[in-house]
């Protein structure tokens, strides 16, 4: 969404904004993400430091100021319990002493640290890796488990409310501005056939059956950096952490892990279940997530296993509809197939349902053996 891209001379001219102790060998894009452009500066020391330069969507998340102070809080607090500077984010400052700095277009900019010889995922291959990536995402929530919930406020209100995502399909379903509803029957009946059950979290949230928690929203597995030995390193992207559920970031994480196939897979026949995956997955995260978690939010992850898949292909297909302005596309029809390959993992997911939520209790029951 109005992300153009720029000169390498606009990137370079960022770099005197910012504390940057290096003399610049390159600026490259890097990383898969969705929202942000994201650069990594490569040292010409080889022994310094590298650095990650993004510029953050402003068009998503509409305070940006507000955004950074989240990230501030949140990375002094998980600092202050890990002394590490290998497994938290690092803020570098602007020459004015702000996490961030706002070129004269409007556009807002930060850097990072690079986190040198890690490894982001776009999919899951190891039990190993999703082992590790389970420990990592549930103890990132132990961590901030005593975080005031006051010093993290809403970058996206309403971020993974379903019955706000449903509502605006249905805009984008009744303004029909890209002239694309036709393409989208079927999926729109399929995820209109299921919009009662899967308002169950938000059932439970608001009749406090489920507590609210600093989560981070956005748990895909290259979300977190895995060492070369694919242990867990690093928690990133820490733009959504805000107050949900528990249930939220173990569905968006298993979204990504258990699936057989991409987030974006064009052939359905490639979607299918990893359970074994899924199972070291969980093990990893109750494993962490243990000294905080209520049984009743044990009991909800198996409704977030099919929440997020969902919610993903609303988001996907709304932004279809609306003409592709918010996430960044490779083709006209990257949404559509992105909502069609979510839907799908869906499906598959409620096949063997019983098997997951079986696999949950066991890992769970164990832990506390
Ligand atoms: P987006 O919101 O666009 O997904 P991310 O913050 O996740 O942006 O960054 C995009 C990618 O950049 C990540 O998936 C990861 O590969 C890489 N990345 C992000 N932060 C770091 C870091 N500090 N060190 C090394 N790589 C990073
Ligand atoms: C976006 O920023 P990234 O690529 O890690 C999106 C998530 C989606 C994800 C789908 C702020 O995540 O909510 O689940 O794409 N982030 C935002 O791949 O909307
Ligand atoms: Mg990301």
């Amino acid at each position: 969404m109005g992300t153009n891209s720029l000169t390498d001379n606009q990137i370079y001219s960022l770099i005197p904004e910012f504390k940057i102790d290096a003399v610049i060998a390159s600026v490259k894009p890097f990383g898969s993400g969705h929202i942000n452009d994201t650069y990594r500066i490569v040292n010409t020391d080889v022994n310094g430091s590298d650095y990650l330069l993004q510029r953050i969507n402003h068009h998503v998340f509409r305070n940006v100021p507000l955004l950074m102070n989240n990230l501030v809080n949140v990375t002094r607090h998980l600092k202050q319990k890990i002394r590490s500077d290998s497994n938290v984010l690092t803020i570098i400052e602007s020459r004015s002493g702000d996490p961030y700095f706002q070129d004269h277009d409007g556009n807002y900019w930060r850097v990072f640290t690079f986190l040198k010889n890690t490894k982001s995922y776009d999919m899951v291959n190891t039990e190993k890796q999703a082992f590790e990536g389970g420990k990592a995402f549930g103890g990132f929530l132990a961590l901030l488990a005593d975080l005031d919930v006051g010093l993290v406020k809403d970058t996206i209100p309403d971020f993974h409310n379903i019955e706000f995502r449903l509502a605006n399909l249905q805009k984008a379903m009744d303004e029909d501005k890209a002239g694309r509803l036709k393409d989208v029957v079927p999926e729109v009946g399929f995820i209109q056939e299921r919009s009662n059950a899967m308002s169950e979290i938000l059932r439970l949230g608001r009749a406090g059956t489920l507590p609210l928690r600093i989560v981070h929203n956005d748990t895909k597995f290259n979300n977190v950096l895995l060492d070369q030995n694919d242990n867990a390193q690093c928690v990133i992207d820490l733009d959504t952490v805000m107050p949900g559920y528990v249930a939220y970031d173990f569905g968006d994480s298993i979204r990504t892990i258990i699936n057989t196939a991409a987030e974006d897979e064009e052939g359905p026949d490639h979607i299918g279940l990893n359970m074994h995956l899924f199972e070291a997955y969980t093990k990893g995260f109750l494993q962490e997530a243990k000294p905080f978690l209520t049984e009743t939010e044990v009991n909800s992850l198996i409704k977030g296993v099919l929440l997020l898949p969902y919610i993903q292909a609303v988001r996907f297909l709304t932004d279809y509809l609306e003409g592709d302005h918010y996430f960044k596309i490779n083709s006209p029809r990257h949404n559509l197939q992105r909502a069609r390959a979510q839907l799908a993992l869906v499906a598959k997911l409620e096949e063997d349902l019983e098997l997951l939520e079986q696999i949950i209790t066991k890992t769970w029951q164990r832990l506390k053996a």
